[in-house]
């Protein structure tokens, strides 16, 4: 933030904290999924069964960096896999109900990425999923399909497109360039035009793409656009990648203030501190593997991450008034990684139990524990353990003026009451006083557990 204020003509449009509807269930959700899905889902981050990643790749990405094993013409070959594109085990109700069974309430899903094919059937471009040998408009399935679970949709748009003439990533300088980029302007308006008049249940768009120079000197194009999209489709919620301001700041204007209705800047990385996020509403987007968004044919050798590390992050996006986005890749037919079958079961019977300590939640305004993460809902609070204490004592520090303490204590697993105790140990260190919940001796948990506690006066 500048030590000034200073004028800002195409800032945010939108206040910080919309407070409608939409926006209180947006904070609400906890979890959601997202789902990359394209043409990349067919190589699967391979060419010719050699595996291709490696580095910063991504297998979205694999058009653009081709690997030591593509084909010379990869670009081409890349372009014309459209016309392999039918995926004959393509089932929206099963990926639906499996993000139900998940927890997950809210999907983002891939309209569009940077390769420029569009996902559902588009007027605006030939480059689209009507000229596939499955035909079928898969957007309108998705969209329906999660729906119909109570699962709200949010579309996935890549703003940048690889193969598209009309588009550049520098400033377009000459009246040729001005006019070739203009028709990319319009062309991008249609299709978000288009996208939310086709699917009326969209909640919001998730922007992507939008860091080169030709967009960010858009500027007036974008806030007019964004503009328009709210007039015309009132509660939409936009993300913070869509636009910049004409200082050519993303995600925050000049003066730090947010530019859309939630921070889109937390992907593959979690706040450390509460504060950062400076009461800003926030969403975590996150790879299974370290960092590939599109279907990855082999995970062997990757780190992938466990139902635990996902959960952990979870919590911790929860605890800090965000949600946690967890990426699939189908594969070209339609199918699930076996790997993400696996997560998605496991966070899945995870959330049956706990799900009450993730929806719905807030920050809880304590010092952070060291044994897991805290949420709030109304007079109760929750803490999520995942560093269980060697002699069961979990200990909860309270600010000493604090006017509401652990009263009573259950593990959300059964219910059992637990004991608490004040142990007002006299460390005056962090003017804490101390709640200890005693763990029955007998239970065994194998992943983390959560502990309901009802607020009180103190004694
Ligand atoms: O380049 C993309 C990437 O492929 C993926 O779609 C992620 C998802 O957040 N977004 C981009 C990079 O920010």
């Amino acid at each position: 933030k500048p030590a000034q204020r200073i004028e800002v003509k195409y800032g945010p449009i939108t206040p910080k904290n919309r407070t409608d509807e939409n926006m209180e269930r947006f904070r609400n959700y906890g979890l959601g999924q997202f789902i990359h899905w394209g043409l990349y889902a067919i190589p699967g981050n391979e060419w010719e069964g050699v595996s291709a990643r490696g580095g910063a790749a991504a297998s979205e990405w694999i058009r653009s960096w081709g690997g030591a094993t593509a084909p010379k013409d990869w670009k081409n070959t890349y372009d014309n896999l459209y016309k392999q594109f039918n995926p004959k085990d393509f089932d929206a109700k099963k990926w639906a109900k499996q993000a139900k069974d998940m927890g997950a309430r809210y999907m983002i899903f891939t309209t569009k990425h940077h390769d420029g094919f569009a996902m559902w059937p588009t007027k605006y471009s030939d480059y689209n999923i009507s000229k596939t040998p499955y035909k079928k408009d898969v957007t309108k399935e998705i969209v329906d399909a999660y729906t119909a679970e109570g699962i709200d949709v949010y579309l996935y748009f890549s703003v940048l497109e690889w193969n598209n003439p009309n588009y550049m990533g520098a400033e377009p300088k000459t009246p040729e360039e001005k006019e070739k980029f203009q028709k990319f302007l319009d062309y991008t308006r249609n299709q978000l035009l288009e996208l939310l008049t086709n699917y009326p249940q969209t909640k919001g768009l998730w922007f992507d793409g939008t860091w080169d120079k030709s967009w960010i000197m858009a500027y007036e194009f974008t806030y007019n656009l964004e503009k328009e999209l709210r007039t015309k489709f009132p509660g939409i919620i936009i993300g913070s990648r869509f636009r910049n301001d004409e200082f050519g700041k993303r995600h925050f204007d000049s003066n730090g203030d947010i530019l859309g209705d939630y921070e889109q800047g937390w992907e593959r990385k979690l706040p450390a501190e509460f504060e950062w996020l400076d009461g800003n509403t926030w969403d975590c987007v996150m790879t299974v593997p370290p960092n590939g968004w599109g279907y990855m044919k082999d995970w062997s050798g990757l780190y992938t991450k466990t139902s635990d590390d996902l959960i952990d992050m979870l919590m911790h996006c929860v605890s800090m008034n965000g949600n946690l986005v967890l990426n699939f890749g189908p594969d070209g037919n339609g199918k699930m990684h076996p790997g993400e079958d696996i997560l998605a079961k496991e966070i899945g019977e995870w959330m049956k139990v706990n799900s009450e300590a993730v929806y719905d939640v807030r920050h809880a305004g304590l010092s952070p524990s060291k044994l897991g993460y805290f949420t709030r809902k109304e007079n109760n609070l929750y803490l999520t353990v995942f560093n269980r204490p060697v002699n069961n004592i979990v200990r909860i520090a309270v600010p000493k003026k604090s006017t509401e303490v652990p009263k009573t204590a259950k593990l959300l697993v059964d219910s059992k009451e637990l004991k608490v105790v004040h142990s007002d140990i006299g460390l005056d260190l962090d003017q804490s006083t101390y709640y200890d919940v005693v763990l029955p001796e007998n239970f065994n948990a194998k992943k983390a557990f959560v502990i309901k506690m009802e607020l009180g006066a103190p004694k």
